[in-house]
């Protein structure tokens, strides 16, 4: 059972129809989280959730009134077309902070991706990835990380609103795919990591990735762990049965030699 925070929060969960909206739904309050729920489409079994785009401003006001804090989940999580990406990812996230400030919300944890990285080159054997490195979006889903990550950098620098920007690898029930086995983020440790952004002190604005703790890992979590993160999940024990089925990534294959793996190589939508 997880340490519950000091006091009950309530935080707005966007995207809390999506897989990783309804993963949190069930384990953020046993952090002691108020949860108040958004998505543009309904939210199974909650009735109280709230049902808007993030087009909307007057709504996005009214749903980030009185919160202590936003875990922004909410956006299209893949790739697409620019003009979706456009209004979905870079003007509905800009909405979202806009709100923010304008209710005086003090912080935002917001979902970014590997993707806003996804050329980067993955490291010799012992490396590990910094946080530091420049942006080298795959897609223009990982170029709307980009700007979601730099939106949230002006709003802390100019106004002085806290955001944790966590790229996050692949936070599924289990890992799938070989390529997984270094990025999984286990539902149990994104909570914990959820947690970790919206706790810890004087975070800025903070970014770092978001992965369990496994064995195969090629990025740094340090700046995770400096928030108190604590991870508690590996993707090792699946790895038998996925490198059997799959084979181990071959160095050959280029898919298999950016963090972004396919989603630099063949994304969808992609114009050629
Ligand atoms: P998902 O696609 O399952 O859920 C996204 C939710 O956002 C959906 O319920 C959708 O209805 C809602 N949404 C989309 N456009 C909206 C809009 N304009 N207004 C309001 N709601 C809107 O995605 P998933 O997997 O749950 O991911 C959640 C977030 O985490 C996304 O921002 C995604 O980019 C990010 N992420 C997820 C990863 C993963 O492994 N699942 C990896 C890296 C980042
Ligand atoms: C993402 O950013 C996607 O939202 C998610 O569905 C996964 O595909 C993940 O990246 C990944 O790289 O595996």
């Amino acid at each position: 059972m997880p340490a519950p925070a000091p006091a009950p929060r309530t935080i707005l969960l966007t995207g809390a129809a999506g897989k990783v909206g309804t993963l949190m739904r069930e384990l953020l309050p046993a952090y002691g989280y108020e949860l108040r729920l958004l998505d543009a489409r309904p939210v199974p079994d909650a009735p109280d959730a709230i049902t808007a785009d993030l087009a909307d401003r007057a709504a996005l006001r009214e749903a980030v009134r009185g919160v202590d804090a936003v875990v922004h989940l909410a956006g299209i999580s893949g790739e697409s077309s620019f003009d979706r990406i456009l209004r979905a990812n870079i003007e509905g996230t800009y909405n979202l902070y806009d709100a923010a400030r304008e209710e005086g919300v003090r912080r935002i944890v917001f979902a970014s991706s590997n993707h806003a990285v996804g050329f980067t080159p993955l490291p010799d054997t012992d490396g590990l990835i910094p946080v530091g490195v420049p942006h080298r979006p795959d897609t223009f889903y990982g170029l709307s990380k980009c700007f979601g990550e730099d939106l949230a950098q002006l709003y802390w620098d100019r106004l002085g609103l806290e955001t944790v920007s966590v790229r996050i690898g692949s936070c599924y029930p289990e890992p799938t795919t070989v390529r997984m086995l270094s990025i999984w983020l286990s539902p149990a440790d994104c909570a914990r990591l959820l947690h970790a952004a919206l706790s810890a002190e004087n975070v800025g604005h903070t970014v770092c990735y978001g992965s369990s703790a496994n064995t195969r890992l090629q990025w740094d979590l340090s700046t995770a762990r400096a928030l108190g993160y604590e991870p508690q999940d590996d993707a090792e024990p699946y790895a038998e049965k996925l490198i059997a089925e799959q084979g181990e990534l071959d160095p050959a294959n280029p898919e298999h030699t950016v963090l972004g793996g396919h989603f630099a190589t063949r994304p969808a939508d992609w114009p050629n």
